[in-house]
């Protein structure tokens, strides 16, 4: 029996880049706000879900599996890339098994949603994996800025699709597990359809605060500000995954807390955090100002760098307190939940002064649409062809010699 059991799983294995290459040609097919919150309304089936996820979650997997084999070789050959390179084939693997299954017997649909809760905590520790696998590569070979920009491109469409992967995963985990008790009654899955986006604001403040209170024994106040252009003085609030605006502002706190901290030795006469959330026909709109002390102009994509900002992590001991902020991907992820409905978060800093950080969503819940990444000829001529060289002039640190131009009289 186990031999069989051995047989049977090599098959699977040796079949696996067949099946790569079958649903790496289909694109990924978003899915609206409106159509995740569909899925998990009044006419919510499983079974459709089922037959959805089924083709889809194999389209995504293979789509950015394809990506994750033409990484270069340097980066692809290191144990933590290769690892989670695993991990996705035996999740592809996984979700497989069920192409020939039909989902009238119950026992098939709840086999199903435990294969998916397998396969997300599978895949939990894919971020600080892949930092292993970038530090591996910086050791060895340095952070030159054309491997930093290939990295970027990747890591940028690899974390997006794990983002979105993991939204349909929760969306039917959470949707057909047979209790119905959500938060609340406007809460379907993990999207909340009135989300309150000042409430999420005060909680990632809170949060913030703690942590800050610990490092620093203080923390700036917050003030916030809230113009609805459509319906004067009712509170903002639109369809959203919570979790998501939370993970950004949470992140986007910590930063100008940590810069007003270290910008203002009087920790008593500390500038407060403005919030200003404004609401119009379509677009909400978040901005965090501080008056940290600002960045550099020529810095501040750094912030949002993978390569950059990869340091090993801090042995964090019994005595030490985990810093504020600082190190990890905090930026550089929050802006892909930020973009993954279709809006973005950007940084403006006036350097001596302060920074502010603009997240942009989308309110209605027709336009927040997933933004997916596609493996198609595009993606593949930017890792085939990245090495080439700019098309824009270096500055060289010599001002140029005029005099080699004179003309002799
Ligand atoms: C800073 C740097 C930063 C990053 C993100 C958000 C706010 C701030 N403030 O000085």
């Amino acid at each position: 029996m186990k031999f069989v059991r051995f047989l049977m799983k090599n098959a699977a294995l040796a079949n696996v880049p067949k099946q790569i290459d079958h649903f790496s040609k289909f694109s990924p097919s978003p899915l609206s706000m409106k159509q995740f919150l569909d899925f998990g309304s009044t006419n919510a089936c499983e079974k459709t879900s089922f037959a959805f996820l089924r083709q889809e979650l194999p389209v995504r997997l293979s789509n950015i599996m394809k990506e994750i084999s033409l990484m270069p070789d340097r980066l692809l050959s290191t144990p933590s890339v290769q690892l989670v390179q695993s991990w996705y084939i035996q999740s592809l693997i996984e979700i497989l098994e069920f192409l020939d299954k039909r989902p009238d017997d119950h026992s098939i649909l709840d086999a199903f949603n435990d294969a998916l809760v397998t396969i997300r905590n599978r895949h939990n520790d894919v971020v600080p994996t892949m930092a292993q696998g970038i530090i591996e590569y910086k050791d060895a070979f340095g952070p030159d800025p054309v491997t930093s920009q290939n990295i970027q491109y990747f890591l940028d469409r690899f974390y997006m699709s794990r983002i979105s992967i993991r939204m349909l995963i929760n969306q039917h985990t959470l949707v057909f597990d047979g209790t119905t008790n959500p938060a609340h009654p406007y809460t379907i899955g993990c999207i909340d359809s009135q989300c309150e986006v000042t409430e999420v604001i005060r909680d990632a403040f809170e949060s913030a605060k703690m942590l800050c209170e610990q490092y620093y024994l203080g923390a700036p106040e917050l003030e916030m500000r809230e113009i609805n252009a459509n319906t004067r003085n009712e509170a903002i609030s639109i369809s959203y995954v919570p979790s998501h605006l939370y993970h950004m502002l949470f992140e986007l706190f910590k930063n100008a807390m940590r810069a007003t901290f270290e910008n203002h030795e009087d920790s008593y006469n500390l500038p407060a955090i403005q919030v200003t959330v404004a609401l119009g026909g379509e677009d909400l709109t978040i901005k965090m100002s501080d008056r940290g002390g600002g960045v550099p102009f020529r810095k501040l994509d750094r912030l949002f760098s993978y390569m950059y900002s990869t340091a090993p992590r801090p042995n964090i001991g019994e005595h030490q307190r985990a810093p504020l902020a600082g190190f990890g991907y905090g930026l550089p992820i929050s802006r892909l939940y930020a973009r993954y409905f279709q809006g973005d978060l950007q940084l403006f800093s006036m350097e001596g002064y302060g920074t502010d950080a603009v997240i942009h969503m989308k309110a209605l819940s027709t336009d927040s649409v997933e933004k997916l990444p596609v493996f198609n000829k595009t993606a593949l001529r930017h890792y085939k062809f990245s090495q080439e060289a700019d098309d824009w002039c270096v500055p060289s640190k010599e001002p140029l010699d005029l005099a080699v131009y004179r003309v002799t009289k």
